[in-house]
């Protein structure tokens, strides 16, 4: 199987199954495994953060932030397409009390303009605002990646106004490597920041949260009340600390992978994906112009070995990593080109 579903979908490397076998654990709980108190350290280092924390997930690391930042009835700012919004069980309001102030974007990307224009003061009708998020790579518009610049204005904004910013950076490192710039500078200006290493980093589990000692202190504890204090947790930072080194150089292969595999897209008559938009690891690409369902022409790909997922009723995401190569993308590609025609035939896979 070609599996283009995730970039989460990566196995362990054999550097990081040694390290595994090899971690020292104690009690994390207690705070005395060494294993997870050294990746803390070297993710805060990373981040550029004075303190950062261990999470079972990047929805976790996102749940943990939003609480930390926000009071009970206010508003979160984010994209219509944030993962915070759409694929979180609505943690936002079922853990933080908050409701989401959706804005529409053109390609997952707020703007300070935007953010300056929806923060809201307290009134006597609306819920003021209490934090802003902006996901850096935005998954679902296609891993676009936010310029710096744009990233220290919508801060600037929300900081004016005393409201805070946490930075879903699942794939900040993604974003790095399409940028040339360090993951801590990249942080920098958000308060709070989530990365994960489970994604195209390739550790088997686990996400960082980092921020000021205090917040992530308190953290701390909202992360062993939602079930994630996880005891002799080393076992999985040491996959987590191989990953934090040997992964990063890796990921600009992916991304001339994804623009690969969005010229061959591009080139299949009825899909609409601009390569030269592809930024990092992902390739959303839209076949409503043709009476295809995203739904059918995955089932039938999956016939043909490879996986890719629909997103809704007009597109399917490719995500590329460093379990699939340059020849295999060539054959995803090829594979959706017969899947497509023979969905549109109405046959079955065979
Ligand atoms: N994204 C997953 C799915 O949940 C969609 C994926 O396959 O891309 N923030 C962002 C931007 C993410 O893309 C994800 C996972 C998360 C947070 C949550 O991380 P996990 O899955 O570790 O809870």
């Amino acid at each position: 199987m070609i599996d283009l579903r995730s970039d989460t979908v990566t196995k362990p490397t054999p550097a990081m199954r040694r390290a595994m076998f090899e971690a020292e654990v104690g009690d994390d709980v207690y705070r005395e495994d060494p294993t997870v108190n050294r990746l803390e350290e070297r993710a805060a280092e990373i981040a550029g953060k004075p303190a950062a924390l261990f999470v079972p997930t990047g929805t976790m690391g996102n749940t943990i932030a939003i609480k930390l930042l926000t009071e009970h009835g206010q508003e979160v700012i984010c994209d219509s397409r944030a993962h915070l919004l759409d694929y979180e069980l609505s943690m936002v309001a079922w853990f933080s009390g908050c409701v989401i102030r959706a804005i529409p974007t053109e390609r997952g990307l707020l703007s300070a303009e935007e953010v300056r224009r929806c923060l809201r003061p307290v009134s006597p009708y609306s819920a003021p605002t209490g934090a802003v998020a902006i996901e850096q790579t935005h998954n679902m518009a296609g891993g676009t990646v936010y310029p710096l610049r744009t990233v220290c204005e919508i801060c600037d904004a929300a900081h004016e106004r005393g409201v805070r910013v946490h930075m879903d950076g699942a794939r900040i490192f993604n974003a790095s490597a399409a940028l040339g710039i360090a993951v801590h500078e990249i942080a920098s200006h958000a308060d709070t920041v989530m990365f994960c290493l489970s994604k195209a980093l390739g550790a088997p589990a686990g996400s960082m949260l980092a921020g000021p000692a205090d917040l992530i202190a308190k953290g701390r504890l909202y992360r062993k009340r939602l079930g994630g204090g996880m005891r002799q947790a080393g076992i999985l930072a040491a996959a987590g600390l191989v990953a934090l080194e040997e992964s990063p150089p890796k990921l600009s292969v992916d991304h001339a992978n994804a623009r690969f595999l969005a010229e061959g897209l591009a080139r299949i008559s009825g899909i609409q994906v601009d390569p030269a938009l592809v930024d990092s690891n992902i390739v959303v690409f839209d076949i409503s112009a043709t009476a295809l369902v995203p739904a059918d022409v995955s089932a039938h790909l999956r016939g043909r070995g490879v996986l890719m997922n629909a997103i809704n009723q007009r597109c399917l995401r490719a995500v590329t990593h460093y379990d699939v190569d340059r020849a295999q993308c060539a054959q995803a590609v090829a594979a959706v080109a017969e899947s497509m025609a023979a969905t549109m035939a109405g046959a079955k896979p065979s």
